[in-house]
Protein backbone atom coordinates (compact mmCIF):
# COMPACT_ATOMS: atom_id res chain seq x y z
CA UNK A 1 0.00 0.00 0.00
CA UNK A 2 1.66 2.92 -1.10
CA UNK A 3 1.01 6.17 1.03
CA UNK A 4 -0.17 9.90 -0.60
CA UNK A 5 -1.01 12.14 1.86
CA UNK A 6 -2.58 15.66 0.35
CA UNK A 7 -1.69 17.15 3.50
CA UNK A 8 0.41 20.52 4.26
CA UNK A 9 1.57 19.10 7.30
CA UNK A 10 2.21 15.49 7.81
CA UNK A 11 5.37 14.31 9.51
CA UNK A 12 6.97 12.45 6.57
CA UNK A 13 6.00 13.86 3.66
CA UNK A 14 3.58 17.11 4.39
CA UNK A 15 3.14 19.40 1.67
CA UNK A 16 5.08 17.60 -0.74
CA UNK A 17 1.80 15.89 -2.50
CA UNK A 18 -0.45 18.85 -1.18
CA UNK A 19 -2.17 19.88 -4.46
CA UNK A 20 -4.23 17.23 -6.64
CA UNK A 21 -1.99 17.46 -9.58
CA UNK A 22 1.11 16.69 -7.40
CA UNK A 23 -0.77 13.69 -5.35
CA UNK A 24 -2.00 12.24 -8.43
CA UNK A 25 1.03 12.68 -10.74
CA UNK A 26 3.07 10.74 -7.13
CA UNK A 27 0.09 8.18 -6.97
CA UNK A 28 1.14 7.18 -10.46
CA UNK A 29 4.28 6.92 -9.32
CA UNK A 30 4.16 4.50 -7.00
CA UNK A 31 1.89 2.69 -9.13
CA UNK A 32 4.35 2.47 -11.55
CA UNK A 33 7.18 1.26 -8.81
CA UNK A 34 4.36 -1.71 -7.97
CA UNK A 35 2.53 -0.57 -5.25
CA UNK A 36 -0.72 -2.51 -5.35
CA UNK A 37 -2.75 0.07 -3.90
CA UNK A 38 -2.63 3.89 -2.76
CA UNK A 39 -3.83 5.24 0.45
CA UNK A 40 -5.24 8.50 -0.25
CA UNK A 41 -5.51 10.89 3.48
CA UNK A 42 -5.92 14.44 3.91
CA UNK A 43 -5.75 14.38 7.60
CA UNK A 44 -2.15 14.62 9.38
CA UNK A 45 -2.06 12.47 12.26
CA UNK A 46 1.44 12.62 13.50
CA UNK A 47 1.82 13.31 17.02
CA UNK A 48 0.84 17.06 17.96
CA UNK A 49 -1.16 17.65 14.96
CA UNK A 50 -4.45 19.77 14.99
CA UNK A 51 -7.01 18.69 12.91
CA UNK A 52 -8.62 19.79 9.53
CA UNK A 53 -12.47 21.25 8.93
CA UNK A 54 -14.06 18.49 7.32
CA UNK A 55 -14.37 20.62 3.89
CA UNK A 56 -10.88 20.84 3.54
CA UNK A 57 -10.49 17.28 4.41
CA UNK A 58 -13.35 16.38 1.53
CA UNK A 59 -11.27 19.10 -0.71
CA UNK A 60 -8.08 17.10 -1.06
CA UNK A 61 -9.03 13.79 -0.84
CA UNK A 62 -11.86 13.16 -3.36
CA UNK A 63 -10.67 14.78 -6.72
CA UNK A 64 -7.05 12.67 -5.88
CA UNK A 65 -9.28 9.59 -5.55
CA UNK A 66 -12.00 10.42 -8.75
CA UNK A 67 -8.84 10.79 -10.43
CA UNK A 68 -6.73 7.39 -9.70
CA UNK A 69 -10.16 5.79 -9.22
CA UNK A 70 -10.61 6.89 -13.36
CA UNK A 71 -6.69 5.96 -14.19
CA UNK A 72 -8.02 1.99 -12.35
CA UNK A 73 -6.10 2.54 -9.23
CA UNK A 74 -7.30 0.13 -5.77
CA UNK A 75 -7.60 3.15 -3.65
CA UNK A 76 -8.06 3.30 0.07
CA UNK A 77 -9.17 6.57 1.75
CA UNK A 78 -7.28 7.52 5.31
CA UNK A 79 -9.84 8.37 7.19
CA UNK A 80 -11.60 8.99 10.72
CA UNK A 81 -14.44 10.95 9.35
CA UNK A 82 -17.95 9.41 8.11
CA UNK A 83 -18.64 12.16 5.59
CA UNK A 84 -15.27 11.71 4.04
CA UNK A 85 -15.52 7.71 3.47
CA UNK A 86 -19.26 7.90 1.82
CA UNK A 87 -17.43 11.07 -0.48
CA UNK A 88 -14.10 8.49 -1.00
CA UNK A 89 -16.28 5.69 -1.99
CA UNK A 90 -18.91 7.51 -4.07
CA UNK A 91 -15.58 8.89 -6.02
CA UNK A 92 -13.97 5.01 -6.10
CA UNK A 93 -12.35 4.17 -3.22
CA UNK A 94 -12.86 0.55 -2.00
CA UNK A 95 -11.10 0.66 1.13
CA UNK A 96 -11.82 2.64 4.35
CA UNK A 97 -8.82 2.80 6.05
CA UNK A 98 -9.51 4.63 9.57
CA UNK A 99 -7.14 4.90 12.26
CA UNK A 100 -9.27 5.63 14.80
CA UNK A 101 -11.05 1.81 14.28
CA UNK A 102 -14.76 3.49 14.48
CA UNK A 103 -13.54 5.63 17.41
CA UNK A 104 -13.37 9.14 16.50
CA UNK A 105 -16.93 8.80 14.44
CA UNK A 106 -18.80 5.73 14.95
CA UNK A 107 -20.92 6.25 11.69
CA UNK A 108 -17.88 5.66 9.62
CA UNK A 109 -18.87 1.58 10.51
CA UNK A 110 -22.44 2.54 9.36
CA UNK A 111 -20.97 3.87 5.98
CA UNK A 112 -18.90 1.26 5.53
CA UNK A 113 -21.36 -1.59 6.33
CA UNK A 114 -23.74 0.13 3.87
CA UNK A 115 -21.11 -0.51 0.84
CA UNK A 116 -18.43 -3.40 0.12
CA UNK A 117 -15.68 -1.77 0.86
CA UNK A 118 -12.87 -3.08 3.32
CA UNK A 119 -12.30 -1.66 6.22
CA UNK A 120 -8.94 -1.36 7.88
CA UNK A 121 -9.51 -1.12 11.76
CA UNK A 122 -6.60 0.74 13.67
CA UNK A 123 -5.28 0.58 16.98
CA UNK A 124 -5.78 4.07 18.51
CA UNK A 125 -6.55 5.96 21.84
CA UNK A 126 -7.29 9.52 21.24
CA UNK A 127 -6.78 11.97 18.96
CA UNK A 128 -3.09 13.21 18.04
CA UNK A 129 -3.16 15.98 19.89
CA UNK A 130 -3.49 14.39 23.21
CA UNK A 131 -2.20 10.81 22.47
CA UNK A 132 1.13 11.31 24.29
CA UNK A 133 -1.10 10.87 27.08
CA UNK A 134 -2.90 7.30 26.52
CA UNK A 135 0.81 5.92 26.31
CA UNK A 136 -0.23 3.43 29.38
CA UNK A 137 -0.13 0.43 29.20
CA UNK A 138 -0.13 -1.12 32.51
CA UNK A 139 -1.05 -3.77 34.10
CA UNK A 140 -1.52 -5.78 31.31
CA UNK A 141 1.66 -4.63 28.80
CA UNK A 142 1.24 -3.34 25.19
CA UNK A 143 0.69 -6.44 23.75
CA UNK A 144 -2.48 -7.88 25.41
CA UNK A 145 -3.62 -4.44 26.13
CA UNK A 146 -3.84 -3.77 21.94
CA UNK A 147 -4.86 -7.02 21.74
CA UNK A 148 -8.10 -6.26 23.75
CA UNK A 149 -8.96 -3.03 22.61
CA UNK A 150 -8.77 -4.68 18.59
CA UNK A 151 -10.42 -7.18 19.52
CA UNK A 152 -13.42 -4.84 21.28
CA UNK A 153 -13.32 -2.97 17.71
CA UNK A 154 -13.66 -6.17 16.09
CA UNK A 155 -17.18 -6.52 17.73
CA UNK A 156 -18.35 -3.48 17.56
CA UNK A 157 -17.09 -3.23 13.48
CA UNK A 158 -19.39 -6.96 13.54
CA UNK A 159 -22.07 -5.46 15.39
CA UNK A 160 -22.40 -2.35 12.77
CA UNK A 161 -22.79 -5.23 9.86
CA UNK A 162 -19.53 -5.05 8.34
CA UNK A 163 -18.44 -9.06 7.97
CA UNK A 164 -14.89 -9.88 9.65
CA UNK A 165 -13.78 -11.10 5.92
CA UNK A 166 -13.63 -7.19 4.99
CA UNK A 167 -11.59 -5.97 7.92
CA UNK A 168 -7.72 -5.62 8.51
CA UNK A 169 -6.56 -5.11 11.86
CA UNK A 170 -3.55 -2.62 12.43
CA UNK A 171 -1.44 -2.31 15.88
CA UNK A 172 -1.33 1.35 14.94
CA UNK A 173 3.05 1.70 15.56
CA UNK A 174 3.00 5.65 17.00
CA UNK A 175 0.10 6.02 17.90
CA UNK A 176 0.00 6.52 21.55
CA UNK A 177 2.93 4.32 21.62
CA UNK A 178 6.35 4.92 22.72
CA UNK A 179 9.45 3.54 20.80
CA UNK A 180 9.30 0.15 22.90
CA UNK A 181 5.65 -0.09 22.76
CA UNK A 182 5.81 -0.44 19.06
CA UNK A 183 9.04 -3.18 18.81
CA UNK A 184 7.01 -5.00 21.51
CA UNK A 185 4.14 -5.17 19.39
CA UNK A 186 6.17 -5.99 16.10
CA UNK A 187 7.81 -8.81 17.53
CA UNK A 188 4.41 -10.89 18.88
CA UNK A 189 2.31 -9.82 15.52
CA UNK A 190 0.54 -13.56 16.14
CA UNK A 191 -1.45 -12.47 19.04
CA UNK A 192 -2.80 -9.94 16.67
CA UNK A 193 -3.22 -12.58 13.60
CA UNK A 194 -5.32 -14.78 15.93
CA UNK A 195 -8.02 -12.30 15.89
CA UNK A 196 -8.74 -14.20 12.77
CA UNK A 197 -8.15 -10.92 10.51
CA UNK A 198 -5.26 -10.04 8.00
CA UNK A 199 -2.90 -7.67 9.37
CA UNK A 200 -1.78 -3.89 7.90
CA UNK A 201 1.57 -2.55 9.34
CA UNK A 202 2.85 0.94 9.14
CA UNK A 203 5.73 1.83 10.01
CA UNK A 204 7.45 3.63 7.32
CA UNK A 205 9.56 6.67 8.18
CA UNK A 206 8.20 6.25 11.87
CA UNK A 207 10.17 8.19 14.70
CA UNK A 208 11.09 4.56 16.14
CA UNK A 209 12.85 4.27 13.15
CA UNK A 210 14.54 7.37 13.70
CA UNK A 211 15.08 6.27 17.34
CA UNK A 212 16.61 3.30 16.64
CA UNK A 213 18.79 5.21 14.32
CA UNK A 214 19.92 7.51 16.19
CA UNK A 215 23.83 9.10 17.08
CA UNK A 216 24.92 11.34 19.13
CA UNK A 217 21.13 11.42 20.99
CA UNK A 218 20.05 13.19 17.34
CA UNK A 219 17.62 10.91 15.81
CA UNK A 220 18.35 9.69 12.38
CA UNK A 221 16.28 11.95 9.53
CA UNK A 222 12.49 11.36 8.51
CA UNK A 223 13.86 10.38 4.89
CA UNK A 224 16.97 8.56 5.92
CA UNK A 225 15.32 5.38 7.36
CA UNK A 226 14.13 3.73 4.53
CA UNK A 227 17.09 1.02 4.76
CA UNK A 228 16.08 -0.17 8.20
CA UNK A 229 12.13 0.35 6.99
CA UNK A 230 13.20 -2.05 4.11
CA UNK A 231 15.05 -4.89 6.53
CA UNK A 232 11.46 -4.74 9.08
CA UNK A 233 9.78 -5.57 5.34
CA UNK A 234 11.32 -8.07 4.80
CA UNK A 235 10.74 -10.04 8.39
CA UNK A 236 7.37 -9.15 8.67
CA UNK A 237 6.73 -10.23 5.33
CA UNK A 238 8.18 -13.71 6.48
CA UNK A 239 6.03 -13.23 9.42
CA UNK A 240 2.95 -13.52 7.21
CA UNK A 241 2.04 -9.71 7.89
CA UNK A 242 -0.65 -9.41 4.43
CA UNK A 243 -0.21 -5.44 3.99
CA UNK A 244 2.49 -2.77 4.67
CA UNK A 245 1.63 0.66 4.49
CA UNK A 246 5.03 2.55 2.90
CA UNK A 247 6.32 5.42 1.41
CA UNK A 248 8.92 3.74 -0.03
CA UNK A 249 7.48 1.33 -2.64
CA UNK A 250 10.79 1.00 -4.82
CA UNK A 251 12.61 -0.52 -1.74
CA UNK A 252 9.86 -2.30 -0.91
CA UNK A 253 9.48 -4.07 -3.69
CA UNK A 254 13.55 -5.11 -3.52
CA UNK A 255 12.98 -6.23 -0.13
CA UNK A 256 9.90 -8.29 -1.23
CA UNK A 257 11.93 -10.23 -4.52
CA UNK A 258 14.29 -10.93 -1.83
CA UNK A 259 11.90 -12.52 0.79
CA UNK A 260 10.33 -14.24 -2.54
CA UNK A 261 13.58 -15.49 -3.87
CA UNK A 262 14.49 -17.15 -0.18
CA UNK A 263 10.93 -18.77 -0.22
CA UNK A 264 11.39 -20.45 -3.45
CA UNK A 265 14.84 -21.90 -3.19
CA UNK A 266 14.20 -23.15 0.24
CA UNK A 267 10.91 -24.78 -1.59
CA UNK A 268 13.57 -25.97 -4.30
CA UNK A 269 15.90 -27.16 -1.47
CA UNK A 270 13.44 -28.87 0.70
CA UNK A 271 11.45 -30.74 -2.60
CA UNK A 272 15.28 -32.01 -3.99
CA UNK A 273 15.82 -33.19 0.49
CA UNK A 274 13.13 -34.99 0.14
CA UNK A 275 13.72 -36.68 -3.17
CA UNK A 276 17.20 -37.64 -2.03
CA UNK A 277 16.06 -39.14 1.13
CA UNK A 278 13.09 -41.31 -0.65
CA UNK A 279 15.99 -42.34 -3.13
CA UNK A 280 17.97 -43.20 0.11
N1 LIG B 1 0.05 5.78 10.03
C1 LIG B 1 -0.17 7.03 9.61
C2 LIG B 1 -1.34 7.37 8.91
N2 LIG B 1 -2.27 6.43 8.62
N3 LIG B 1 -3.00 4.20 8.73
C3 LIG B 1 -2.81 2.93 9.14
N4 LIG B 1 -3.73 1.99 8.88
N5 LIG B 1 -1.70 2.56 9.84
C4 LIG B 1 -0.72 3.44 10.16
O1 LIG B 1 0.27 3.04 10.81
C5 LIG B 1 -0.88 4.81 9.75
C6 LIG B 1 -2.06 5.13 9.02
C7 LIG B 1 0.84 8.09 9.91
O2 LIG B 1 1.90 8.04 9.02
P1 LIG B 1 2.08 9.03 7.75
O3 LIG B 1 1.97 10.45 8.27
O4 LIG B 1 3.43 8.72 7.22
O5 LIG B 1 1.00 8.75 6.76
Amino acid sequence: MGIVNVTPDSFSDGGRWATTEAAVDHGRLLLAQGADLLDIGGESTRPGATRPLVAEELDRVVPVIRELADAGALLSVDTMRAEVAQAALDAGARIVNDVSGGLADPRILDVVAASDASYVAMHWRAHSDRMRDFTDYAPDGVVASVRRELAERLEAVEAAGIPRSRVLLDPGLGFAKEPHHNWDLLAALERLHELGCPLLVGASRKSFLGSLLAQDGRPRPVDEREHAHAALVALLAVRGVECLRVHDVRATRDALAVVEAMRSHDEVARRSHTEVAHDG
